[in-house]
């Protein structure tokens, strides 16, 4: 079983990634990604499902043409692991590859 990050952990880790915000009623952590278009949110969502599928990690999410809402928590644990900071770390070196700017079709 994986160990429950502490309240403290939970706080640097928000220190250092201020786009991330803790749900406190999931003990969850969600993010807001913003894209230019729905072709960049869904090849961002392509390489995010890749990672989790290499961790055995998954993201809830939801994406709305170029927006993507993601949150972690890890199911088995019923609450926030070392797992979710590093899947959000993931998600955000994917997220400063892209160039906010429509991709050419
Ligand atoms: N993802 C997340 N976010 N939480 C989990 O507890 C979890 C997971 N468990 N992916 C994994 C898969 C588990 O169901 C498999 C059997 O390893």
């Amino acid at each position: 079983m994986r160990n429950k990050m502490s309240a403290q952990d939970i706080r640097k880790f928000l220190e250092a990634a201020p786009h991330w915000r803790h749900d406190t009623d999931r003990d969850a952590i969600v993010r807001e990604f913003i894209f230019a278009d729905f072709n960049q949110a869904f090849a961002f969502m392509t390489q995010v499902a890749l990672a989790a599928e290499k961790r055995d990690h998954h993201p809830e999410w939801a994406n709305i043409y170029n927006r993507v809402n993601i949150l972690l928590t890890t199911h088995d644990a019923g609450g926030l692991t070392a797992e979710d900071f590093a899947l959000a770390r993931c998600a955000d070196d994917a997220f400063s590859r892209f160039a906010l700017v429509p991709s050419t079709h």
